[in-house]
């Protein structure tokens, strides 16, 4: 799938509402709108990349920045007895937005497998 204009990007541009909990100049966070734990923060670049498999070099440190952006946030909601982080990748990985995101999943005891 390559169309780049998914929610996520009407939620950037505002067109569309979302509890945002951190933005800065490459990225965005806000809550799920599903939560699957009681903290499920989604974490972008704006930065359109469909998906994790589609990064390029060119995004290597934006991808830095991600992962550093998921402990900042993790750290702001309290995460303090430990978190999941996700990435859905693809048709096989689950992923239903294809804009790349980073979930970050905490308030309970995670189980694995995941299914
Ligand atoms: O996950 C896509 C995730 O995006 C899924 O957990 C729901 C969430 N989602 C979808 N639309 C919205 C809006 N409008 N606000 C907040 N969260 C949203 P995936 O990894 O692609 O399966």
């Amino acid at each position: 799938m390559t169309n780049q204009e998914t929610v996520f990007s009407k939620i950037i541009r505002r067109e569309i509402p979302a509890d945002i909990v951190y933005e800065d100049e490459l990225v965005l966070a806000f809550k799920d709108i599903a939560p699957q734990a009681p903290v499920h923060i989604v974490l972008i670049p704006k930065k359109p990349i469909p998906k994790l498999a589609d990064a390029t070099p060119e995004d290597h440190a934006l991808m830095g920045h991600l992962l550093l952006k998921v402990k900042q946030i993790a750290d702001e909601a309290g995460l303090d007895n430990g978190f999941r982080v996700v990435i859905n990748n693809g048709e096989d990985g689950g992923q239903t937005v294809y804009h790349l995101h980073i979930h970050i999943l905490g308030g309970r005891p995670m189980q694995w497998p995941p299914g």
